[in-house]
């Protein structure tokens, strides 16, 4: 069993007799399509069609081959693909095990992986050699280094390609058990604020639930044909209703390697794409792309676009109707649980000015002011929030959880929000120390750590700057060591920071040095004053 922290068992047994959690495992979304569409299109991907029938024989074919090379369950394993049909075969086979998987963002490096690795300490790496870490063997080797138990390190399309391999044996065959509902199916990743990269284990029960309701809340059908176009592992893309309210549902997920516009129009247009979800930064270049008559027709088959990760201006969405030709849906959620989306039949104005309400009634939201005290309905404060699907906290991380979870079980967000009489909320800033560049959350703390490790670099602070595209970009105020420096020339800075292994959208966008930095009365880092006095040029 994987540890975490579970419901206190009153709230546990509300969900249950409420119908929030069926006590069934995640592979029960595959189990229901198998029998009732086997032959339907589950992905598309590529020159590739899978029908639920083929991703579940792939998925059970992999985790037999896995289970006769003794991976078994409440193992645990780091998984990081890009959008391709693998990617939910992969996540399938470790779900029937009752193996726990982290998805790593493609964009990770070596430091984000190796983190993740330290504080799972898997049996088992799947990486792909698309991706520059899994294209030698040398990062697998300093892995195993870092993690006694790891046994096994499979790659897709490596030299020897083993992940195809296995997908392709014939072996004995290996029941499995069904994993118990109540405990972990896999990890979610934290947008984070601290340090080191947190975990978030969420169990079959609590992700199902989610699903489910996502699914019924975007009215997916068999008919439902889905692009992916951001990372497939990300909370919004995978139950938000993301891939799996679609499997649910039937229908059919259209894997893109980005949300680059034209790429997408393309595939929106030969797969007959009724739904995307997309990051407020890709809808930009979506509305610029579509200016052109030409471009705007092959949306012609697209209905509803999915908006959230991050602040999405009303001004923005106001054109989307218009110039995409679809209706919108604002998305405002985190990986830690609590979605928040506008209903389909909401008055239009409320989907162009708030991030929509709550997916379930059994979610509580709290806004309150500094001290904690609620404030009125309209008044800007903190969001916390519990609920069904809404974590109780990160794994093996008992200080930073007794700070964001208070003794009533909520969590503290670390968003500012504005909430209606009738529940909506609009986001309007946040009080975290992270950086939301686009969509890719960057916590402040982890990217100063690293470049305090510069023997130049005396004092370090990051903040956000506002972006007209990405909404905010990072900007690294630093202090040098010994006054100006040939060597914190910012191409350096970041050739510095990029050797220690860390993703690159993590890069800061700007440095800015200076003598000091302000500080506030308890003397820490007055980021807001750094804000304010920092101008983009
Ligand atoms: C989603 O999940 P995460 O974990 O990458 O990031 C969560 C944070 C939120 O706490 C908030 O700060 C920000 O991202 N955020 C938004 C937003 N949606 C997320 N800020 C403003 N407006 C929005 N619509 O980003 C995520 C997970 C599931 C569904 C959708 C997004």
């Amino acid at each position: 069993m994987i540890a975490f922290t579970p419901w206190p068992a009153a709230d546990a047994r509300r969900y249950r007799e409420a119908g929030c959690w069926l006590g069934l495992p995640l592979t029960d979304i595959l189990e229901r399509q198998c029998i009732e569409r086997p032959d339907g299109i589950a992905i598309l991907c590529g020159e590739r069609a899978l029908t639920y029938r083929e991703l579940d024989t792939r998925a059970t074919r992999l985790a037999q081959a896995l289970a006769r090379r003794g991976v078994a369950a409440g193992d645990t394993a780091l998984v990081q693909l890009p959008n391709v049909a693998e990617f939910y075969i992969v996540f399938f086979a470790l779900l029937k095990m009752g193996v726990a998987p982290v998805n790593a963002l493609f964009s990770h490096q070596r430091l984000e992986l190796t983190a993740y690795a330290q504080q799972l300490q898997p049996k088992l790496v799947i990486g792909a050699a698309s991706h520059a870490l899994f294209a030698t063997g040398e990062f697998a080797q300093a892995l195993r280094a870092e993690v006694p138990g790891l046994a096994h390190v499979l790659v897709l399309d490596g030299a020897e390609d083993g992940l195809a391999t296995l997908m392709d044996e014939e072996g004995a065959a290996v029941a499995f058990a069904p994993a118990p509902a109540d405990q972990v199916a896999f990890f979610q990743l934290s947008g984070g604020s601290t340090g080191t990269p947190k975990l978030i284990p969420r169990t079959h029960d609590d992700y199902y639930y989610s699903v489910r309701r996502s699914a019924e809340i975007c009215r997916l059908d068999p008919a439902t044909r889905f692009l992916c176009a951001l990372p497939a592992g990300h909370n919004f893309l995978l139950s938000s209703p993301g891939a799996l309210g679609v499997f649910y549902a039937g229908g059919t997920v259209v894997l893109a390697p980005s949300p680059e516009p034209l790429g997408c129009f393309a595939l929106v247009e030969r797969h007959g794409v009724t739904m995307a979800a997309l990051v407020p930064s890709a809808v930009v270049l979506w509305l610029q792309a579509a200016a052109e008559p030409a471009r705007r027709a092959q949306l012609a088959s697209l209905r509803l676009l999915q908006v959230g990760g991050a602040s999405f201006a009303e001004a923005l969405a106001r054109r989307v109707p218009q110039e995409l030709g679809c209706a919108l849906q604002q998305v405002f959620g985190m990986a830690e649980g609590l979605v928040n989306y506008t209903r389909l039949d909401d008055p239009i104005d409320k989907v162009y000015t708030t991030q929509g309400r709550p997916m379930s009634e059994f979610d509580e939201v709290r806004v309150v002011d500094l001290d904690g005290t609620p404030v009125a309905d309209g008044v800007e404060g903190l969001l916390k929030t519990r609920g069904p699907y809404t974590f109780r906290g990160y794994y093996n991380a008992p200080e930073h959880n007794a700070r964001v979870i208070d003794a009533d079980g909520f969590y503290a967000t670390g968003d500012l929000v504005r909430r209606s009489a009738d529940g909506y909320l609009t986001v309007v800033g946040r009080v975290k120390d992270q950086i939301n560049r686009g969509g890719e959350k960057i916590a402040a703390e982890e990217v100063e750590n690293l470049l305090l490790r510069h023997p130049g670099v005396l004092h370090a602070a990051l903040i956000s700057v506002p972006h007209p595209l990405l909404g905010e970009m990072s900007c690294a105020c630093i202090v040098p060591r010994g006054g100006e420096d040939g060597e914190l020339r910012p191409p350096l800075l970041r050739k510095y920071l990029r050797e220690q292994g860390v993703a690159e959208f993590k890069l800061p966008d700007r440095f800015r040095m200076l003598d000091k930095l302000p500080l506030t009365a308890v003397g820490k880092t007055d980021k807001v004053r750094l804000r304010a006095e920092t101008t983009v040029q």
